[in-house]
Order: structure tokens, then C-alpha cells, then sequence
């Protein structure tokens, strides 16, 4: 049983989103009574570190987390990345994108576009710009992680849940003709069949696909510890029976569970949620 432990990798900042909040959720993850912990390895907790910007400030840990990936993708490991807010996704697909040197899907589970570039962001967060980041647009501190080329090409990657957005980061994603599943849509197909069919068309073309799964996509009734809750998401169960399928797919890379904020959660429901999520991902590795 011991030599089959499950990677998992902590991405402890919360400084690109609301408040820091979200920064502490690898720790309780790591510490919860929900989650057993001999199933699981942690390979590594990266930390924000004070820099001269909030944007050195997240190219530097998304950096570290970089490296830290790309060397488990490398030795064929596959993982989750526990955030910590969106802009984990940053460092997590740079790091498989440069540990494969190849085309890449990424499935996108979020009730947010996260597709803001400096020019078009009403906040300033950081966190609603890693999907733009990704695709290639914005500071170059945070496009040129470990390698001066976008990481995912348009389309590679589908949304899916979206249901709160602003017209600049639509208008970028529509220019690139990039597939978002509507929450709409997610209700009336139901987010397994939504969720294959987004997946037949990132692997199509690459080598293998991630998930990144920001809790904000789920319902807040169901995940109520997230840094921005909205109303009307995806039910937990149907998404946790779309993904035990899922995760046992051979062409899936890693996974990503970002934007837990324990300091809202309501009697530990986003945690257990996401240790839940963790043994289905663990799981669909060992079958
Ligand atoms: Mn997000």
C-alpha cells in the first residue's frame, strides 16, 4: 500500500485574491482529520515570500511550484496541487508544460472566466488573470514561467460553470474562440456528459490533459469555504460521480483544487469536499 502514495503539492498563497484567506488552505487540507494522510505524499509547500510587487511576489512562488511539478511530471507521477488561490493554475501548467515540451488540454472548472489581462481588469486581482496568463496575455512575469511561450493554446482548453463574468476577459476568450460550458448548459446536459465531451476535444490534439478545479464552480450550499461565492453552481455529488470516471483516464496529467478559503467555510463542508475529491483522484490512479 505505502509504495503507492498520491503526490500532492501545496501552493500556500492567497495574495492574488480577496484576502490571503486561501493562503492557509494547503496547511488545513495537510492537518485534516478527513483525510488519510497514510494514502498521501507531500512532495512540496511552496510559500509567497514579500517582493517588490504583488506580481514578483506570485511569479516567484509560481515559479517554485513550477519546478516542483515539472519534476514529478518528468518522473510520471501524476498529482493535485492544492491551492491557495487561481493563480497556482500558473505555476502548475507551466511546470507540466515544460516537463512535456508538447501540446497540452486543460479543463477549466470555474464559476469565473479567470481570463482578465492588465488592460481589461475592473479589481486588479491577480487571480481572475491565470487562464489569460496561460493562453499568453498579461505581465510577462507571470506568461514567461520558465519559458517565454504560452502554455495552452486556445484550443486545448474549456470552461466549464461559468456563470460570472466581465465583458473584457469574454471578449478575449470569444476573440480566441475558446469553448465555455455556461453553467446553463452544465445544468441541462449534466456536468458528465458536459465534462467527456470537453475532454474529446482537449485530448484531441495534445498529449494529455489537467484539470484545474476552482471550488468556486461548485455550489456555494455544497463548498461554501471559497474566496468568491456564486450562486446557482455545479451539485458536488454529480460532479464527484463525472469525476471518478474521469480519473482514471490515462491521458489525464494532474489535477488542481484551487480557492479554498477555510476561514468561510461552514462545519468543514469545502474541506471534506476536497478530501473527497482528493481519494478520487488517488483512486482513479491506483484501479
Ligand atoms: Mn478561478
Amino acid at each position: 500500500m505505502t509504495q503507492n502514495k498520491y503526490c500532492l503539492l501545496g501552493y500556500a498563497s492567497g495574495v492574488a485574491g480577496v484576502d490571503t484567506h486561501a493562503g492557509d488552505a494547503p496547511m488545513i487540507v495537510q492537518q485534516s482529520p478527513f483525510l488519510k494522510s497514510s494514502d498521501y505524499q507531500w512532495t512540496s509547500m511552496v510559500h509567497p515570500l514579500q517582493d517588490k510587487s504583488i506580481i514578483d511576489t506570485v511569479s516567484h512562488v509560481c515559479t517554485a511550484l513550477a519546478k516542483d511539478v515539472a519534476e514529478l511530471v518528468t518522473k510520471q507521477k501524476t498529482f493535485t496541487v492544492i491551492g491557495g488561490d487561481h493563480t497556482a493554475a500558473i505555476g502548475t501548467w507551466s511546470g507540466v508544460h515544460y516537463a512535456l515540451q508538447n501540446d497540452l488540454g486543460l479543463i477549466w472548472i470555474d464559476a469565473h472566466m479567470d481570463s482578465h489581462t492588465p488592460e481589461t481588469t475592473l479589481s486588479g486581482r491577480l487571480h481572475g488573470m491565470p487562464l489569460a496568463c496561460l493562453l499568453g496575455y498579461g505581465y510577462p512575469a507571470l506568461t514567461g514561467i520558465l519559458e517565454q511561450t504560452p502554455k495552452i493554446k486556445p484550443e486545448n482548453v474549456c470552461l466549464i460553470g461559468v456563470r460570472s463574468f466581465e465583458e473584457g476577459e469574454a471578449a478575449l476568450l470569444a476573440k480566441l474562440n475558446v469553448r465555455i460550458y455556461f453553467i446553463e448548459e452544465v445544468k441541462q446536459r449534466g456536468i458528465a456528459e458536459v465534462l467527456q465531451e470537453a475532454i474529446t476535444q482537449v485530448s484531441k490534439n495534445t498529449v494529455g490533459y489537467g484539470i484545474s478545479l476552482d471550488l468556486d464552480a461548485i455550489d456555494p450550499k455544497n463548498a461554501p469555504g471559497v474566496d468568491v461565492p456564486e450562486l446557482n453552481g455545479v451539485n458536488d455529488q454529480a460532479l464527484l460521480n463525472a469525476l471518478k470516471i474521469v480519473a482514471a483516464d490515462p491521458r489525464l496529467i494532474a489535477t488542481e483544487i484551487v480557492e479554498f478559503d477555510p476561514s468561510r467555510d461552514m462545519y468543514q463542508k469545502t474541506e471534506k469536499l476536497i478530501t473527497e475529491l482528493l481519494d478520487i483522484f488517488r483512486n482513479g490512479k491506483n484501479t
